[in-house]
């Protein structure tokens, strides 16, 4: 008897300006194989990686298991709706079906409420005897992967960035107002032990790490042990850590030891006002000198740090995002990305934006047929929508701007500190900056397979 197939689906956002539906900047799907790695004997997984490949509705499939991101959804239900019309079952899981489940669960015979471990295989014993429930929800304590193995064989030869996604840590101690992770999560981090992390590491015999952390300095004490525990590896890893990291030197000095290239980090503002409405805490230390003080202590360190700003607080202004992008110009980061501030569903942002009736788009930006990637999706304060879209779009494409390029690259303590820094910087600048163009003004979803 042939084994249970399922199929393991990572749907794209839209259709590309240039590259129609292909994402030439895809990294490997994570969270697919976990599941795959968690998936009992009995049953086999495999990937349909929509940003890459056409989805296989004739293939026989007995499950069709999609992870799905309030950016993904509008292109999920078309999947999904698709795969059900040829009657077969769909499970959905991941960000947004916990977020907003009834609407999920319009276009799903299942949903799994949070993180799979401990309550995927059931699932799958369910499917199998033709029982499936509609809803299923983690078990609480279950240890991030259960203990296992990502089985990353279901990526075969597909061609992500030659990097490999790990994982450390789960969740995030802070509660930023418009974060979907601390929603999430509720504010907790979890981790990992370091010795599983360095064995994963081995098995796929990874020289460069991608840890998709939240954040990967939640828990510090945590953190040194796994950086003390990677440092023998001599491998080159890059993550997403918060500002106050900085403050931490023997941290710092164990990080770069254990082979850290660089971080995300969210400084997301240069103003104390916008970081205090949305409670970033944990920046508002280093930002009444324009974060002078963090910045002296990443050259210091040599890292390579990926600016990450969100623009349209109640106090911003255009000559407030202006300034922000002439700063990270100048400090030289090797990247950064200019996000507007969008309302995910459930997070205390968008109840408030809600409450007060500034929401655009009827509220459901991530269905609505008008919407388009990187426009406002609510009436900032002391803007258009419209000019915060433009503001956004024109630090994006400065920053990018050749000239920013070449006055970025000449820092001797980061982006030119050696050889592989400046690699990195030439090789990366490039491919971000086409993510630019291609991705601004992106319908959700592909045309002819609508949503019912
Ligand atoms: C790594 C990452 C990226 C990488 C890409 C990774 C990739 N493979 O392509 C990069 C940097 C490119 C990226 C880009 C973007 N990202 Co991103 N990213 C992440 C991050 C940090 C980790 C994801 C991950 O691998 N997690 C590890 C795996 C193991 O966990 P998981 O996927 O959640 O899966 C577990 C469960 O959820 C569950 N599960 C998941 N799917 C399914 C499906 C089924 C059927 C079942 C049963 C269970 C299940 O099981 C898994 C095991 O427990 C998340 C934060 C997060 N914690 O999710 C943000 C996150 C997903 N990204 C986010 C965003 C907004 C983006 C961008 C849109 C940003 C932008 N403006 O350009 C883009 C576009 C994304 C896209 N779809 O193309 C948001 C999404 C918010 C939301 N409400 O949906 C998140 C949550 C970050 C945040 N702070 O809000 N991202
Ligand atoms: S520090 Fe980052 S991950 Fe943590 S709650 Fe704030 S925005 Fe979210």
């Amino acid at each position: 008897m042939s084994r249970f197939r399922i199929a393991l689906i990572k749907p794209n956002i839209g259709v590309r300006i240039h590259s129609g539906r292909r994402d030439n900047a895809a990294m490997e799907p994570l969270g697919l194989s976990v599941l795959a790695g968690l998936t009992p004997p009995e049953a086999e997984g495999f990937l349909v990686d929509d940003r890459l490949e056409p989805v296989p509705y004739d293939t026989p499939t007995d499950l069709a298991a999609i992870t799905v991101e309030t950016f993904t959804a509008r292109r999920a239900y078309q999947i999904a709706d698709e795969y059900r019309r040829r009657g077969v079952p769909v499970v959905m899981g991941g960000m947004h079906p916990f977020l907003v489940p009834d609407e999920t669960a319009n276009h799903a015979d299942s949903l799994l409420i949070g993180d799979a471990e401990g309550a995927w295989p059931g699932l799958v014993a369910d499917a199998m005897a033709g029982r499936l429930r509609s809803r299923y929800t983690c078990p609480d304590d279950r240890p991030i992967q259960d203990g296992t193995i990502p089985d990353r064989s279901i990526f075969g030869k597909r061609r992500y960035l030659p990097i490999h996604l790990m994982q450390f840590s789960r969740g995030c101690p802070y509660r930023c107002k418009y974060c979907a992770i601390s929603t999430y999560f509720s504010a907790t981090h979890h981790t990992r032990p370091p010795e599983e992390v360095v064995d994963e590491i081995r098995v796929a015999g990874s020289r460069r790490v991608f840890f998709v952390d939240d954040n990967l300095v939640g828990h510090r004490d945590a953190a040194k042990e796994l950086f003390r525990a990677l440092i023998p590896l001599r491998i080159h890893w890059v993550s997403q850590g918060s500002v106050d990291m900085l403050a931490d030197s023997e941290l710092m000095d164990l990080m770069m030891r254990s082979g850290c290239l660089g971080h995300v980090i969210g400084f997301e503002s240069l103003s104390d006002g916008s970081l205090r409405e949305m409670r970033k805490g944990i920046n508002r230390r280093f930002a009444p000198d324009q974060y002078r003080e963090a910045v002296e202590r990443i050259r210091h360190w040599g890292m390579q740090v990926w600016a990450a700003m969100t623009l349209g607080h109640d106090p911003d202004t255009l000559e407030s995002i202006e300034a922000a992008c002439s700063w990270a110009i100048s400090t030289k980061f090797t990247f950064a990305a200019y996000n507007i501030l969008m309302p995910y569903p459930a997070t205390p942002l968008y109840e408030k934006l809600a409450a007060e009736g500034r929401l655009l788009y009827d509220g459901k930006w991530w269905l609505h047929d008008d919407y388009r990637f990187n426009d406002a999706a609510f009436k900032p304060m002391n803007m258009t929508a419209e000019e915060l879209t433009e503001a956004a779009f024109a630090c994006r494409k400065r920053f990018n701007s050749p000239r920013s390029v070449i006055v970025r690259a000449f820092d001797f303590r980061t982006n030119m500190r050696n050889p592989l820094r400046l690699a990195t910087y030439v090789a990366y600048n490039p491919i971000f900056k086409r993510e630019v163009y291609e991705k601004q003004g992106m319908p959700f979803g592909y045309g002819k397979e609508r949503p019912a």
